[in-house]
C-alpha cells in the first residue's frame, strides 16, 4: 500500500509482534525467492519473476533488503545499454519501495568457463576474466549502494586432486582477493568483503572448506582491515560442525560481517532451507548469539536469508516461505530473550568464580606459576558435582517448546 506522504510501499502496521518490519534488517537475495525449482533431476517448476516484482514483494513482506549476483540482475553478455536500462528500473523500483542493496555478489559459477573455478583456474585467461567480471560487478554493486560484497567459491575445487596443488589454489585465491582489494582501495569505494565457505557441491571438494579456514586465510591477506565472513547455517552444517560455534569465532575476531541464514539437515545434499525449519535448537542458540540476549554484544550487520521454497511450491509457497523465515527469526528472538530472563536460567548460568585462582592463570609470571602449583585443588570433589546442563538444556526445550515465559 502507498504512503500517502511519500508515495512509497509500506507496509501496514498489524500489532502482531513478529511481523517482520524495516528495522529488522532482513534480507533476501534475487536468487533466494526467485529461485524457480530447478534441481539435478528435474525442470524449473516456477515462472521467472522480474527483479523489480521481487523488490515489491519483498518490500510487501517486510523485508528490507535484496542482494543480488551480477547475472540475477543484468544477463551475462548484455550491453552497455541494456545494462544501463535494467539497472535504471531496478533502482526505481528500490526507491519506490524504500528497498535497499546491502550486498552484492558475483556468478563466478554459471558460466561452462568456470567449470574448473574462477579465481583458482589453473588457466590464466579464465583467473583473467574471473577478475574482469568481478570489478564490473563490483562497480554495479557499489553503484547499487551495497557495502558488502560476498566471495562464494562455488566452483573453487577439484575432483581429480593431481590437476593443481591445493597451495597454488590458496596462492592463487590470495592474488585475486589482494587484486580485488587493491581496486576497491583505489576507487575509493566504501566495500567490506565477506568469504563465504562451503566444503563440497558444485565440486567433490571446495577449497577453504569452512569458516574456520575462511578467518584463518583473512590472516594471510593484504588488507585484512578489509576482510570478513559470510558463514551460512546449511554449509557449516554440511561440514558436521556446529553453525554457533563457527560464528562464535568470526564474532570474536570482529569478522562477522554478513550471515546466511537458512536450515539444513545433517549429511544431505545443500537444502538451503526455511530457516529454522531444521534444528530448531541451532537455530535459537544462533539467534541468541546474534541478538546477544546473554548479555553479549549482538551483531548489528544484515540478517541475510539464503534458502529457497520448497520444490513442491507455487508463488504463494515462495511468500509463505520468505514471510516464515522472518517470523521464525523474530519468534526465535522473543524466546531467547524469555530465556535469558528466567532466573531459573540465570541461576543455572550464573557465573562460578575464585577470587584466588583467577588471577593467578590470567597471566604466566614465576609468583603466579609458584603459587598456582601450591593450591590445593580436589580433582575427585570436583568431579563428583553435576553441573546442572540436563536442567538448563530441558529449561531451554521448554522455552522453545512455548509452555514456559
Ligand atoms: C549460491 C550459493 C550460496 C551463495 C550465493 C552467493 S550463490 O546460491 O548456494 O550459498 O551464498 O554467491
Ligand atoms: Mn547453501
Ligand atoms: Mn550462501
Amino acid at each position: 500500500m502507498k504512503n500517502a506522504k511519500n508515495g512509497k510501499h509500506e507496509k501496514q502496521k498489524s500489532g502482531d509482534p513478529f511481523e517482520p518490519t524495516r528495522a529488522d534488517r532482513f534480507s533476501f537475495g534475487l536468487w533466494t525467492v526467485g529461485n524457480p525449482g530447478r534441481d539435478p533431476f528435474g525442470e524449473a517448476v516456477r515462472a521467472r519473476m522480474e527483479p523489480a516484482y521481487i523488490v515489491r514483494k519483498l518490500a510487501e513482506c517486510g523485508a528490507h533488503g535484496v542482494n543480488l549476483h551480477d547475472n540475477d540482475l543484468v544477463p551475462f553478455g548484455a550491453s552497455a545499454g541494456e545494462r544501463g536500462r535494467i539497472v535504471g528500473a531496478f533502482k526505481a523500483a528500490l526507491e519506490d519501495c524504500g528497498m535497499v542493496v546491502p550486498m552484492a555478489t558475483t556468478n563466478l559459477f554459471s558460466h561452462p568457463v568456470f567449470k574448473d573455478g574462477a579465481f583458482t583456474a589453473n588457466d590464466p585467461k579464465v583467473r583473467a576474466f574471473a577478475l574482469q567480471k568481478s570489478m564490473d560487478a563490483i562497480d554495479l554493486g557499489v553503484e547499487l549502494g551495497a557495502k558488502l560484497y560476498v566471495f562464494w567459491g562455488g566452483r573453487e575445487g577439484s575432483e581429480a586432486d593431481a590437476c593443481r596443488d591445493p597451495r597454488a589454489a590458496l596462492a592463487r585465491m590470495r592474488e585475486a582477493l589482494d587484486f580485488l582489494c587493491e581496486y576497491v582501495r583505489e576507487q575509493r569505494y566504501e566495500l567490506c568483503f565477506a568469504l563465504e565457505a562451503k566444503p563440497n557441491e558444485p565440486r567433490g571438494d571446495i577449497y577453504l572448506a569452512t569458516t574456520g579456514h575462511m578467518l584463518h586465510f583473512i590472516t594471510t591477506l593484504a588488507h585484512p582491515e578489509m576482510v570478513g565472513v559470510n558463514p551460512e547455517v546449511a554449509h557449516e552444517t554440511m561440514a558436521g560442525l556446529s553453525m554457533v560455534h563457527g560464528v562464535a569465532q568470526a564474532m570474536e575476531a570482529g569478522k562477522l560481517f554478513h550471515i546466511d541464514l537458512n536450515a539444513q539437515k545433517i549429511g544431505r545434499y545443500d537444502q538451503d532451507l526455511r530457516f529454522g525449519s531444521e534444528d530448531l535448537k541451532g537455530a535459537f542458540l544462533l539467534v541468541r548469539m546474534l541478538e546477544g540476549t546473554s548479555g553479549t554484544v549482538p551483531y548489528t550487520g544484515p540478517l541475510h536469508f539464503d534458502a529457497h521454497a520448497y520444490r513442491s511450491e507455487d508463488e504463494q509457497g515462495v511468500w509463505d516461505f520468505a514471510r516464515g523465515c522472518m517470523r521464525t527469526y523474530k519468534i526465535l528472538k522473543a524466546r531467547a530473550q524469555e530465556f535469558d530472563r528466567d532466573p531459573e536460567v540465570r541461576g543455572l548460568l550464573r557465573e562460578q568464580a575464585d577470587a584466588e585462582l583467577e588471577p593467578l592463570m590470567q597471566r604466566y609470571s614465576k609468583k603466579n606459576a609458584k603459587a598456582l602449583r601450591a593450591a590445593s585443588i580436589d580433582p575427585d570433589a570436583i568431579a563428583r558435582k553435576g553441573l546442572g546442563y540436563e536442567k538448563l538444556d530441558q529449561l531451554m526445550m521448554e522455552h522453545l517448546l512455548g509452555v514456559r515465559s
